[in-house]
């Protein structure tokens, strides 16, 4: 019996492997995957999300093809020799591993910057961002402190907020910053992760696409009760949002005599912190 072709079994296996594998990679896994399609970033990252799953798993695949298949076909039999014959190098194999790998790697760099100058991305694009999405935009200030997000609208007066509500469909252009130490917003399901920083106006865009109710966590350690640091937001309808920043208005009023008039940043009063 002559030696088998090992590369060209392999080759098959793997073959046959990843085109079983990589569709229902993309059509099963792909839909399931975080964050969800509660606005357009967060269903934009679901689509890099499967691409990346996508081409990771013929790479996958070719680790576990290759283990198992060693651990069949490379078995050492009992009381034969203990080692193998030496390999000192194989041009084609390196060729092709260096090639390949050039090739992903660079192929997702350009495929992540392509994707991150579309919109943003969900993520801090700090005071001048490079990408502006078009159209009529609702401003939102994030402002981080220890331990809370509140949020202002300057477009209904300044009014701050302890919880974050946004009307479905608008895109919406937050404006993070901080009271005192570093903080990150993260809200999950719109996939918006900003970094907070005092003194800073760090701009991200979301278009919330469902009713839904979203988690705001801090992304960032940021002192004692970092971790009680988490929040309920909501997207409504129009309607519903209209009337909900109108009501605020109301119930904050009071509050809002104390605050400093609406900024991109604020200097903490010294007196407030050391109350
Ligand atoms: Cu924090």
């Amino acid at each position: 019996m002559s030696e088998p072709n090992h590369a060209r079994r392999l080759g098959a296996i793997w073959l046959v492997a990843t085109l079983i594998a990589t569709p229902l990679v993309i059509f099963v896994l792909g839909p399931v995957l975080p964050p969800g399609n509660g606005s357009e970033q967060a269903s934009g990252h679901v689509t890099d999300n499967t691409v990346l799953m996508a081409v990771m798993t013929p790479v996958l695949l070719l680790l576990i093809v290759y283990f198992v298949y060693a651990l069949v076909a490379f078995r050492q039999e009992p009381g034969g020799i203990l080692e193998g014959p030496a390999i000192r190098g194989n041009a084609r194999v390196q060729i092709a591993w260096i090639v390949v790998t050039s090739a992903i790697v660079l192929s997702l760099a350009a495929y992540g910057t392509a994707r991150l100058l579309e919109d943003g991305a969900g993520s801090g694009g700090g005071s001048s961002p490079v990408v502006v999405p078009a159209g009529p935009k609702l401003q939102v200030q994030v402002i981080g402190q220890q331990w809370a997000f509140t949020y202002r609208y300057p477009s209904y007066g300044g009014v701050e907020t302890p919880h974050l509500v946004l009307p479905v469909g608008q895109m919406v252009e937050l404006h993070v910053t901080s009271l005192d130490v570093v903080h990150s917003f993260w809200a999950y399901q719109l996939g918006v992760k900003a970094d907070a920083n005092p003194g800073q106006d760090n701009i991200a865009f979301v278009k919330p696409t469902e009713l839904e109710s979203f988690s705001v966590r801090c992304s960032e350690l940021c002192g004692l009760w970092h971790g009680y640091m988490f929040d309920h937001g909501n997207v409504v309808s129009a309607a519903d949002f209209k009337s909900w920043i109108a009501q605020q208005r109301v119930k904050f009023a009071p509050s809002q005599k104390l605050l400093p008039p609406y900024s991109t940043t604020y200097i903490p009063e010294p007196a407030r912190r050391a109350g």
